[in-house]
Formats: structure tokens, C-alpha cells, sequence
């Protein structure tokens, strides 16, 4: 016999080698049918294995998180059994759950595709109805290595686990894999799932060690639940800025253009310029100064900043000409300092607020680029703001309060604030304790003087100072950062920034970073994604569209509008092709084009015009007068 203590603090007595499966039907049979696995003592057991000492045992249900990542965990392993069936000679790399779902990486001679998928979940549900076992065996590390000897990804795997740990298999008919566990103990207990996609993925991420396929799927305990996922990921996609993107020609990329390296087309082109107008006229009301600084920079300029030493991976590789090595620029603080020091600069000048409209690059590992959210060429909307100490507290929040503004003209919803604090990792952060003391706490105290609520992070401030960051949630559910303030006691140091004091004697100014509205291609991500594509008319790519109904009849009236438009500042395009009318007002619509104008009799004998507002049903007569009117003050107001 052996003592079972259980969750609520009571011991039960059963025969050795009594499994969760038989505890769970010992407790209550709603629990038995809830039972997906169980914690012995720190281990996850399957339902149907022995437990073979003196334990502690909570049993997870269905409800449990835990339970979600067995269940989709062992739905990878019904997945490579039914693929080793189809194309037999499969290999398997990494197949574990993951938070929506589960994946496994496969090595085969045949190209997997979309239509592959139904075959594969056709031949998983087969493997349910045998209702497989799926049994747990252990291993000496020999006999692992026997076992899989013709297998070199699990051999590496095994190769790479401690000595003396214990090595799992397990075995569900014909199938067999190296695996810690944690499964459901029957196939028939899988009954809900889906196949999604097929990706390539580099075995152990590394770009030098070939390329498997990996399909990713997800799988559920009931119907219900895995149908509103799959309506949450079709929701999802329908708002990822990538479609968008494509559908509304705002980006291009493109892999001879480079990886990451995204090309504006003239409706993105639009939308940035009407944004750089807006933010240049925000900063000058603010009272910062615009300035315009190289893309290329020496390598020396960046050694004094520190960017060198903390943030060269970030970087490409160095040019080299005439003896001298060129960097393209990561950051743009390092020629902002310069800028500074081309002055002499008394305590009467600061602060001094230099605004830039950056591009720089950064070498982002190639599996994190996705879309316009994360580039390798980025245009950022940055400043860097050199103040004395007194001036630190009001500055940052300037500054930050000027975040809100933009924010709160673009319409877009934040997820949170977060405060990034350093940890002790010497090689990523400067190393003076004293100025990150002081700088932390300056932050934290701001921040809580001013009721602003926040989360803190520790490990992602950057490498010269922590950062306030704002934190916007994306299509695909990844918590990306829009706007930043950050302060740097760094950076005066190293590139000796000094001021003359009202005692006449030198000071050492302060470094405030701010990333106003993130970078164009992050923002126009945000954007896209937050408007469904149906942009403000103020930001608009195209605002008004003029159809007629007739062009011999009504063309030029049309025109003469159009230009009446332009004349005015509003995007306005005329459709006379040759198409059908029905077929015009679709297309405006598909491009999500603010208004419609359809131009026909009556419109030309009363001088009026009928818009159609996007998303709208209704049409509405307005004279010409008042139509302008109204748009110019849609556009003035931002609405
Ligand atoms: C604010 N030196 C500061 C600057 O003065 C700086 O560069 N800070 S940063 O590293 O945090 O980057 C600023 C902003 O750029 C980020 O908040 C983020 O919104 C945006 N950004 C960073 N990396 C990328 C990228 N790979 N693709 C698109 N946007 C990015
Ligand atoms: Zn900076």
C-alpha cells in the first residue's frame, strides 16, 4: 500500500501502482470524466500511469490551463503518427504545445501543402477510432539512443539531456517518440481539433541546419470552444496588417528587396506624409527644433556612445573605405549629441528639444520580422531632449503628455504602460549603479506622483537607461511597444555634453529619448490593424471618390469638383472608366474609401452633391456649400 495526500490536505490509502485514472473514479465520477492528467508530487503523470511511492497528487481537470497543454501536446503526437502514415519517411524535430495550440516541426521529401492538411486530420481521426493508447516507457540513455539510433534529430535531443536523467518514450500503435510527457492516454480522448497552417522552421532555429515544415494546429475539449477560436483567429487575420497591407497597397516586400526592408506604395506614401505634416506641426507647437542627421555613421561614433560595445548585434556589419569603417546608423542619439556639442550652451538655453524624423536600421533576426510591425529599415519619429537635472521631471512629462495627444489624434487605444528597469546582466545595460539608481527612481516617482498606472519590467530597459513604454496589443495578440521616454545620464558622459551653470562653472545636461508615434512602418502596422483598414477620413489615403453616373453626362461636372477638391487639400479621385456603376461604388467601398460621391442628374442641375459615407447604407443629398464644409471639418477635427 501507499499514502495518496491529497489537494484538500486528506490521505487516502490505495495498492502500489495506482494510477490519477483510478483516484479520480475513487473521488467522484464527474471528477473521473473532468481527469486529464495529475501533479505527482512535481511531476505531471498521465491518467493511466503507475504511481509507485508515497505521493501528493492534484489531479487536473479540464478547466485547468495544464490541461490545454496536454491535450493540444498530445494532439502533435496524434499529428506525426498520422503524417509517418502518410509519408513515411518522416523525421520529427520539436512538436510541443503552445499557447493557442501546438505545432510539430517535420523533415520529409514531400512538399507539405494547404491541401495536405484535410488528408493528415482525415487520417488522425482514423488513428482516434482505433482508440490507440498511448503508453509511457522508460529508458536507459543507451537504449534511447539505440532506439531512435537512425533518427538524428531525437538523437541529438537525447545526446543533449542530463546523464542521469531518466529518458521517456512513448508509444501509440505502430508511432513512437522521445517525449517528457504529459498525455491524454488515449487517442480517443483527442476529439476537437484543427490543422492551421504549414511554416518552415529551422531545425533548432539555426538558418545552417536545413529547413523542416512545421504544422501548426489547435485542439480543444468541446466543439463550442474550438469553434470560437477558430473564429477568433479568422477575426484575427481579417485584421492583420499584413493582408490589409496588401489588400489596401500600402506596403510592398519583397525577398530581393531584402528581408524586413519594406517598400511604401503611393497609398502608404500618402498616409506617412499626412502624418510627418502632423507630427512637424505637434513638435513645433511643443517647442522642439527639427533637425536632419546622416543615415551612415563612423564606427568610432558609436564606440564613444556605447552603442558598440551594448548594442552591436543589433547593428550591421561595418563598411570599410579609405581606411575608415562606416555603420549604418541603429539609433540616431549619438549625432543629436553632436548637434548639441556644436555649441557652446548655457543653463539659459535648456532645454533643448532636437526632433527628428530618423531612418535607421537594425539587424532583427530574420524568424522576428513580421510584416511592418518589426523591420530591418525603420523611419522613427524621435527626439532627444537635452535638459539639467531640475528640468528632468517636467520634461519627461511634457513629453509624454505629448505621446497622449498623438495617440489620442489617431484614435488609437493603448494596452498598458510600462516602466523598463535594468537587471544585472552587465553585458546589456551600462554599468554605474549610482546613475541607474537615480534614473529608476526618477521614473517610478513620476509615474506614481502622477497617478499613471503601470507594469514593471525588468531586463528590457535599453542599454543606457529605463524607459517609460507604451504598450499596444496587436492583431495577433503580441504586446508590441508604440511610444517611449527614456532617460539617459549615460550618454552625456561618454560624449562629454556640458552646459555652463548660473555659477559659471560647467554642467553636465541630461538626455531624455522619446519616440513619439513609433516608427512609420510600426504605426502604420497599429493603424491598419486598429481601423480594420477603414482609416479616419483625416488620414485617408484617398478621402472622397466621385463616380458619375454617366461620364458624357456628367464628367465634367465631376471634374470640376474634383479640382474644386485638390484645390482645397482633400484627396479626391475621379473614376471615369469604362465600368459599370454598381461595379465602381463596390470597388470604393473594398478600398474603403471615406466617401463616395455619385454624381448624376440631379446632382449637376441643383449643384449638390450624394455622398455615401463608408460602412454606411444611406445616401445623403448636401449642396456643394455644405458638403465642403462638412469634410473640412472631418478633416480638422479628426474624426
Ligand atoms: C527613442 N534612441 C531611442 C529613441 O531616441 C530608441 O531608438 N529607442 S527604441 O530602441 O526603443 O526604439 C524606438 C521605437 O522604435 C520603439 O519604441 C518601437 O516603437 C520602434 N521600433 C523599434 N524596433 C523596431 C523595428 N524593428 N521595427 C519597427 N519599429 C521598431
Ligand atoms: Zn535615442
Amino acid at each position: 500500500m501507499i499514502e495518496i495526500r491529497l489537494n484538500d490536505g486528506s490521505v487516502k490509502n490505495y495498492d502500489k501502482g495506482i494510477t490519477i485514472e483510478h483516484i479520480a473514479k475513487d473521488l467522484s465520477s464527474s471528477l473521473a470524466k473532468k481527469s486529464i492528467a495529475g501533479w505527482v508530487n512535481d511531476e505531471l503523470y498521465d491518467l493511466n500511469r503507475p504511481i509507485l511511492s508515497n505521493s501528493r497528487v492534484t489531479i487536473v481537470t479540464k478547466d485547468d490551463a495544464k490541461a490545454f497543454e496536454v491535450l493540444n501536446h498530445s494532439t502533435a503526437h496524434l499529428m506525426a503518427q498520422a503524417v509517418k502514415r502518410l509519408y513515411p519517411d518522416a523525421q520529427f524535430g520539436v512538436g510541443p504545445a503552445i499557447k493557442e495550440g501546438f505545432y510539430y516541426d517535420i523533415a520529409t521529401a514531400h512538399k507539405i501543402g494547404e491541401e495536405d492538411l484535410a488528408l493528415i486530420e482525415k487520417e488522425m481521426r482514423k488513428i482516434i477510432q482505433e482508440q490507440t493508447p498511448m503508453s509511457r516507457q522508460v529508458l536507459t540513455r543507451q537504449e534511447a539512443l539505440e532506439r531512435f539510433e537512425n533518427d538524428p534529430f531525437k538523437t541529438e535531443l537525447i545526446q543533449e539531456l542530463p546523464e542521469d536523467e531518466p529518458i521517456s518514450i512513448y508509444t501509440q500503435g505502430e508511432f513512437v517518440d522521445l517525449c517528457r510527457g504529459g498525455h491524454v492516454g488515449n487517442t480517443k480522448h483527442i476529439k476537437f481539433f484543427k490543422l492551421l497552417s504549414i511554416a518552415g522552421a529551422y531545425w533548432r532555429g539555426d538558418s545552417d541546419r536545413g529547413m523542416l515544415q512545421r504544422i501548426y494546429g489547435t485542439s480543444w475539449f468541446t466543439k463550442e470552444a474550438l469553434e470560437n477560436h477558430l473564429k477568433v483567429l479568422e477575426e484575427r487575420k481579417a485584421r492583420d496588417h499584413r493582408k490589409l497591407g496588401k489588400e489596401l497597397r500600402i506596403f510592398e516586400l519583397n525577398r530581393d528587396a531584402g528581408q524586413g526592408l519594406a517598400m511604401w506604395l503611393p497609398n502608404g506614401y500618402t498616409v506617412r506624409k499626412v502624418l510627418e505634416d502632423y507630427v512637424y506641426k505637434l513638435e513645433r507647437k511643443a517647442g522642439y527644433k527639427h533637425i536632419s542627421t546622416p543615415i551612415l555613421g563612423t564606427k568610432r561614433l558609436y564606440e564613444i556612445s556605447g552603442h558598440w560595445s551594448h548594442y552591436r548585434e543589433n547593428m550591421f556589419p561595418v563598411m570599410h573605405r579609405d581606411g575608415e569603417d562606416f555603420v549604418l546608423r541603429p539609433m540616431s542619439c549619438p549625432h543629436h549629441a553632436l548637434v548639441y556639442q556644436s555649441e557652446l550652451r548655457s543653463y539659459r538655453d535648456l532645454p533643448i528639444r532636437y526632433a527628428e524624423i530618423v531612418t535607421q536600421h537594425r539587424y532583427e533576426a530574420s524568424g522576428a520580422l513580421t510584416g511592418l510591425e518589426r523591420v530591418r529599415a525603420m523611419t522613427l519619429t524621435d527626439a532627444h531632449l537635452f535638459v539639467r537635472e531640475d528640468q528632468i521631471k517636467e520634461e519627461v512629462l511634457a513629453a509624454y503628455n505629448l505621446i497622449l495627444t498623438a495617440i489620442q489624434d489617431l484614435g488609437l487605444e493603448i494596452d498598458y504602460v510600462e516602466l523598463a528597469l535594468r537587471d544585472h546582466d552587465k553585458g546589456k545595460f551600462h554599468d554605474n549603479d549610482a546613475l541607474w539608481d537615480l534614473a529608476e527612481s526618477m521614473l517610478k516617482s513620476l509615474l506614481e506622483e502622477e497617478n499613471i498606472e503601470y507594469i514593471e519590467m525588468v531586463g528590457e530597459a535599453a542599454f543606457y537607461g529605463p524607459k517609460i513604454d507604451i504598450q499596444v496589443r496587436t492583431a495577433m495578440d503580441h504586446v508590441i511597444t508604440m511610444s517611449t521616454v527614456q532617460l539617459d545620464f549615460l550618454l552625456p558622459e561618454n560624449f562629454d555634453l556640458n552646459y555652463i551653470g548660473n555659477d559659471g562653472e560647467k554642467h553636465r545636461p541630461v538626455v531624455i529619448h522619446r519616440g513619439l508615434i513609433s516608427t512609420w512602418e510600426r504605426l502604420m502596422s497599429i493603424l491598419l490593424e486598429q481601423y480594420k483598414g477603414a482609416f479616419p477620413t483625416w488620414l485617408a489615403p484617398v478621402q472622397i471618390k466621385i463616380i458619375p453616373v454617366n461620364t458624357e453626362a456628367h464628367g465634367t461636372y465631376a471634374k470640376a469638383l474634383n479640382d474644386q477638391f485638390i484645390d482645397l487639400d482633400i484627396r479626391s479621385e475621379l473614376d471615369l472608366r469604362e465600368e459599370k456603376l454598381g461595379y465602381k461604388i463596390r470597388e470604393a467601398q473594398t478600398q474603403k474609401i471615406p466617401y463616395q460621391l455619385v454624381i448624376g442628374d440631379e446632382e449637376l442641375n441643383n449643384n449638390s452633391v450624394t455622398y455615401r459615407a463608408y460602412g454606411k447604407k444611406e445616401q445623403v443629398t448636401l449642396s456643394l456649400e455644405a458638403f465642403f464644409d462638412f469634410i473640412q471639418a472631418q478633416i480638422r477635427t479628426k474624426k
